[in-house]
């Protein structure tokens, strides 16, 4: 099961990290329904501009996964292509519901750090295996911060639920669980360095996402 391999073991061994990722006053004050509106349109405008950033990211994890002599995970990496075009929409729509002009949105400091980071990925130097490994764990912290805003006791206010049901909602999850299957099974058949190295990006991705929800709560 997917509990059993090194992904598990390593959210447990970052558990901390993980969860101010996951557990963020942000998205925690969705799920109370206390969120402060304009950040949440702060980060609505800011995750547009990641979104776009994060195609070509999706592009390069699916051109390494395609030169592999093992490509059999392929269609679950094309089912990331195919959704982020409905997500890209979804941001547009959502936008103009909620007043928000995405043409004059600037990316604020903690995106750029993320841009640059996906943008490393284009390297063919860089393994496939840290590349799903990275974008397993983008997806994950998404599905379990929003995932959390749906679970039992929410008070999350009813405007909000489209978007906590997008990344929340069972479908995602399993996506989600696909990915970390995958990933499992190539770090279980990756060189010891390899290995390292897709555990530094988990820890990047995470301390990268602490900083996003950061610069969406606060304007810096
Ligand atoms: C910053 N991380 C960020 N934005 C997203 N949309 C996701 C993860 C999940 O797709």
């Amino acid at each position: 099961g997917v509990d059993t391999g090194t992904t598990a073991a390593w959210m447990e061994k970052h558990r901390q990290m993980y969860e101010r990722a996951t557990r963020h006053p942000f998205t925690v004050s969705i799920r109370d329904g206390t969120v402060d509106m304009s950040a949440f349109k702060r980060w609505l405008s800011q995750d547009y501009l990641f979104v776009r950033e994060f195609v070509a990211f999706i592009a390069s994890v699916l051109l390494k996964c395609c030169k592999q002599e093992d490509s059999s995970d392929m269609e679950i990496i094309l089912g990331g292509v195919a959704s982020i075009s409905d997500e890209i929409s979804w941001f547009k729509n959502e936008a103009t519901r909620w007043g928000v002009n995405l043409a004059s949105v600037s990316p604020l400091k903690a995106n750029l750090e993320y841009h640059r980071f996906l943008q490393s990925f284009t390297e063919p130097e860089v393994s496939y295996v840290v590349a799903v490994t990275t974008f397993w764990i983008i997806e994950t912290v998404y599905q379990d911060s929003f995932g959390f805003c749906i679970q039992d006791g929410n008070r999350t206010p009813p405007e909000l639920l489209g978007t906590c049901q997008r990344w929340g909602s069972a479908g995602f999850r399993q996506y989600c669980q696909s990915l970390q299957s995958i990933v499992d099974r190539c770090l279980a058949n990756a060189p010891a360095d390899a290995v390292k190295s897709a555990e530094e990006a988990f820890i990047r991705v995470l301390e990268l996402e602490i900083g996003f929800w950061e610069m969406s709560s606060s304007q810096s």
